[in-house]
């Protein structure tokens, strides 16, 4: 069902992608741009009024504030067609640059380099001695664990040596999860119990690496405990564990269901409150749902997305591209 008409020509995300700083130096260009095209759909801008928009705003799961606030950007800041505006009031908010308060780690707890300033970038894997750790949380069936096996896969593809973490030591059948991903990726998997300290899971998994010479260390989380404050505890003290460990904790992606609307918000509040990720993975991307609470995640929170997952599959990870996102996310159902 269109609510709008398309117009025949008008611009694409195509148009907007050379104002979109490319990362520099970023160890993660091997994911590359011709994966990127599957979800820069040659899709036109549609033709609308404010009242469509606005629907197509709040139908996306920006929320009525920020909506509220891309429309009067929107008419405040750029000019021509409404979608035309509209996209790129988006654009404008989703590479907004962050701030190195705001990017800070959590109180002592050091987070290197974890791409403060460049809104895409994503801190490369370490070359020298210390390993990278990088820190996959979330809540309950937002997509983490398929996610640390799309991310081992994309850094093994581009010739990095990985170790995966099971700090999801909440359930057993988490860490059996990840051995099977682990197996299929011929990468090393470092466990401890069922129920066992993850922190100490996240530290041994360290030393593996170094110990065998691999650079990168991916830790999944559990999101489920008995309460909120128990699973925020934990994490806190796997960050702290882990920093303490002979790696460098450089990304702690919070991993966000697009499925799951606006809920997505308070997730990245009670998060970010806690261990301050350095980015975002918006998951389900494949489905109906356009992922719009990213917008409001950005603007509260200045918490930038970083990666996009459009199904299932180990290949199924996309770096984000935030014009991509802008047009399809005004291109309605
Ligand atoms: N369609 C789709 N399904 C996904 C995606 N990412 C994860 N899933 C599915 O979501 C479910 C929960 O994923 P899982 O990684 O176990 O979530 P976790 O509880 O956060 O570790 C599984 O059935 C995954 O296959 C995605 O990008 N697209
Ligand atoms: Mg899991």
């Amino acid at each position: 069902m269109a609510l709008f008409k398309r117009r025949a020509k008008s611009q694409t995300a195509e148009d907007f992608a050379s104002d979109v700083a490319a990362p520099e130096d970023s160890s993660f260009n091997a994911l590359d741009n011709s994966e990127l095209e599957v979800h820069a759909p040659e899709l036109n801008l549609p033709t609308l009024t404010w009242e469509e928009a606005e629907e197509i705003l709040l139908q996306a799961d920006l929320g009525v504030a920020t909506t509220n606030k891309i429309v009067q950007l929107a008419q405040d800041n750029y000019s021509g067609e409404v979608s035309e505006r509209l996209q790129q009031a988006l654009l404008a908010e989703l590479t907004q640059p962050m701030s190195p308060e705001e990017n800070a780690a959590v109180g002592d707890a050091d987070i290197a380099d974890a791409g403060v300033g460049d809104f895409a970038e994503v801190a490369g894997v370490a070359t020298e001695a210390s390993p990278a750790i990088w820190l996959v949380v979330g809540v309950n069936g937002v997509g983490k664990t398929t996610t640390v096996a799309k991310l081992a896969k994309a850094q093994k593809d581009q010739g990095h040596r990985v170790v995966l973490a099971a700090a999801d030591t909440f359930r057993a059948a988490a860490i059996d999860q990840l051995q099977t991903w682990a197996d299929r990726l011929d990468v090393s998997l470092v466990k401890g119990a069922p129920k066992g300290d993850p922190a100490a899971v996240v530290f041994d998994a360290v030393e593996h690496a170094k110990a065998r010479g691999a650079d990168l260390v991916i830790a999944d989380t559990a999101g489920r405990m008995h309460t909120k404050d128990n699973l925020m505890e934990e994490l806190q003290k796997i960050l702290r564990v882990a920093n303490k460990s002979q790696g460098t904790v450089s990304e702690i992606l919070l991993v966000i269901d697009s499925t799951t609307g606006q809920n997505g918000i308070s997730q990245a509040r009670v998060f970010n409150e806690s261990v301050r990720p350095t980015g975002i993975v918006l998951t389900k991307l494949d489905g109906s749902s356009k992922g719009g609470v990213v917008v409001s995640v950005q603007q509260e929170l200045q918490l930038a997305v970083k990666f996009i997952g459009v199904g299932e599959g180990l290949s199924d990870l996309r770096q984000f591209d935030p014009a991509a996102f802008a047009t399809t996310l005004l291109c309605g159902a």
